[in-house]
């Protein structure tokens, strides 16, 4: 194959990292099997919590006036204010259109009832394949947390698993509120005190053994705040270290920690309501070299953040960053954060996750960053062609191939 010249690469880096099938590690969407827990469609968009913060900006009404409308009246009024008598400027605005616009549907009058006719004759299987088909994307993780009502009993029914929605272990309540976590363990049968003693341990280690069990999970995973710590002589540092730790090693599993979300800074704003704070790196530090036998995967919140956890992902080896989260999933930011990880770590890093809620966002979560990571690509390739490198197309589409799943499934294989 030919050397690759700066003229034909922007293209070929275009075309290679649009076509590389994509493995989305982390979202909040559902198998079907889950019923009414999988989102989509245009009144799920308008009423997703990115969307809803804007909203209270510029048309406030009392809080409770919302959360009372339902969900077609919701995202009525959100049209109104965010599309029609403004224009939808905003990152998570402008994912909708991109949204509707990669379906063929037609915008230009402003009105949502053709819109909401589309999506009343779409059936749910046929609208995955083709958001799947659209994204580019071959499998999502999702994210399953025991302790929620009304996903535990379709875990503990069973459902026949599908490649394309994998699961990853989520234990925000265990870790963030023990007390509460440890009533609903006793409810569950597990021997548990409160205490954290022995038996505690040990009845924790088998509640996450019997979980990973059963979800065959990618990896576990929790949020932290910003003021998370470790060592730290607390239910979520002796969870970490005793229950954790040990049972990702037994299972082989990577522990993904997010980092930096203080939750419920204005509670009336539910979902919608968290806000982001620095957060101590060196924590992470810590974990990954007192732990060289455990994967960790991470990501922040805080764009403060970003630098330092860059420089801790090249002290180890067990450590993978992954993704631009949430407020970090902006073009500016994806720009700036995805070209730093390049110049830092090569290509070991996971560029980017969807976090996606509503199933259609994987459209436009992936085709915005899909554009952004080309364009960052492009400029390291040139400057290599511009070295004397020789650069060919197989090259691009085997490191394309490790940012878009490669990188995580080597550091997360799936569980036998
Ligand atoms: O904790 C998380 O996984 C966050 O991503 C979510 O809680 C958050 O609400 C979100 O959807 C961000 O994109
Ligand atoms: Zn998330």
């Amino acid at each position: 194959m030919k050397p690759l010249d700066a003229d034909t690469l922007k293209n070929t880096v275009r075309e290679v990292v649009e076509s590389t099938p994509i493995l989305d590690m982390h979202t909040h969407v559902y198998d079907p099997a889950f019923g009414p827990l999988l989102l989509w469609g245009i009144d799920d968009l308008l009423t997703y919590h990115y969307v809803a913060a804007e909203l209270f900006r510029v048309a406030p009404l009392p809080y409770d006036r919302y959360w009372a409308m339902t969900k077609a009246e919701k995202a009525d009024y959100a049209w109104k204010h965010l599309f029609v008598e403004r224009s939808p400027v905003s990152e998570a605005c402008r994912g909708v259109l991109t949204i509707l616009h990669s379906l063929g549907l037609d915008t230009s009058g402003r009105e949502l009832a053709p819109l909401r006719q589309y999506f009343a004759s779409q059936t749910v299987e046929k609208y995955i394949d083709r958001v799947f088909e659209s994204a580019g994307v071959s499998s999502v993780v999702m994210t399953n947390d025991p302790f929620d009502d009304a996903e535990r009993p379709v875990w503990e029914k069973g459902y026949a698993r599908s490649l394309r929605f994998q699961a990853a272990l989520r234990i925000d309540p265990l870790l963030n509120d023990w007390p509460a976590a440890a009533r609903r363990l006793k409810e569950w049968g597990y021997d548990v005190r409160g205490d954290l003693g022995a038996g505690d341990v040990d009845a924790v280690r088998r509640f996450l053994g019997d979980w990973i069990k059963r979800m065959k999970p990618r990896y576990m995973a929790v949020s932290l705040p910003p003021t998370f710590a470790f060592p730290e002589n607390t239910p979520c540092g002796t969870l970490i270290e005793k229950c954790i730790l040990p049972a990702a090693r037994e299972a082989g599993i990577a522990f993904a920690l997010m980092v930096g979300v203080r939750r419920a800074v204005n509670p009336s704003l539910k979902l919608a309501g968290d806000g982001v704070g620095r957060a101590e790196v060196a924590a992470v530090d810590r974990l990954c070299s007192r732990y060289p036998d455990n994967r960790f995967l991470v990501t922040m919140l805080g764009r403060e953040n970003q630098h330092e956890l860059c420089v801790s992902a090249r002290k180890h080896p067990n450590l993978l960053l992954f993704g631009c989260w949430w407020f970090i999933n902006i073009p500016s930011l994806i720009e700036e954060t995805t070209r730093m990880r390049v110049e830092l770590l090569g290509l070991s890093f996971v560029p980017q996750h969807s976090d996606v809620r509503v199933l259609d966002q994987l459209i436009y979560k992936w085709s915005h960053s899909r554009a952004i990571i080309a364009d960052v690509l492009t400029d390291k390739y040139a400057d290599l062609i511009a070295s004397g490198w020789t650069l060919r197309e197989q090259d691009i589409r085997r490191d394309v191939a490790l940012l878009m799943s490669g990188n995580f499934t080597r550091f997360c294989p799936p569980m036998k």
